[in-house]
């Protein structure tokens, strides 16, 4: 019997992050999803009740509390079994991933922002240069993933590579034309190669 609830939508990036840390750790079973369809604009009354901020992925409790924000989820779960630790506890190799995981998500800001700019915002209202500034936001992380970070990557597949992997994901789903994969050679071999685990197999958006 699961004691906690996930708001969730399969087509989350940031709840794909949460889902990949329950299979990369054994805790799926722990968790029933609840699925719910939001955006900006037409925001889900149960969970801007449970995180006023209107997001997912939000987390019930079994004591009936709500965490909110991927991040903090994501450190919650890790705490939650005995394996190794996906972020790392302690030292600079926890500040040096949680900052690639940062960047990650900062990928994934800008891609949703962008996904919201050309899908809700009616066409006579997008502004080109805004959009511009979210793509080369996208550009620059992968630049430099792709210059300082291969070997790290490769190294663990922790809270720094799961949040790259899902943004790499997300990328594919809603930013196809970007062609990412023809400027950065290094990490589409290396999401090639993550992609084929199990939990990213089993999370892959619909
Ligand atoms: N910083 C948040 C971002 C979550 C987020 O933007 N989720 C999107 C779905 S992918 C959402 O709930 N959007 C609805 C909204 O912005 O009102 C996190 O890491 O959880």
């Amino acid at each position: 019997m699961s004691s906690m609830t996930l708001y969730h939508s399969p087509s989350s990036p940031f709840v794909r992050k949460i889902s990949v840390l329950l299979h990369e750790t054994g805790q799926v079973e722990r968790v029933a999803l609840r699925e719910v369809q939001l955006s900006p604009t037409a925001p889900h009354a149960e969970v801007t009740a449970d995180n006023p901020a209107g997001k997912i992925p939000a987390l019930r409790l079994a004591d009936g509390s709500v965490l909110h924000d991927s991040r903090v989820i994501f450190d919650y779960l890790d705490q939650q079994h005995v394996g190794e630790a996906l972020i790392p506890p302690s030292g600079h190799a926890r500040w040096r991933r949680l900052t690639m995981a940062s960047l990650a998500d900062a990928i994934l800001d800008a891609a949703v922002l962008l996904r919201y700019e050309t899908f809700l915002r009616p066409e006579e209202k997008r502004w080109d240069e805004w959009q511009q500034a979210q793509q080369d936001k996208i550009e620059r992380a992968l630049a430099y993933f792709e210059r300082d970070c291969l070997a790290e990557l490769a190294s663990h597949f922790d809270v720094a590579a799961i949040g790259l992997a899902c943004s790499l994901g997300y990328l594919d789903l809603r930013q196809p034309k970007l062609g990412w994969r023809a400027r950065y050679a290094g990490l589409a071999g290396w999401y090639a190669d993550v992609s084929q685990r199990p939990s990213m197999q089993a999370t892959q958006p619909k």
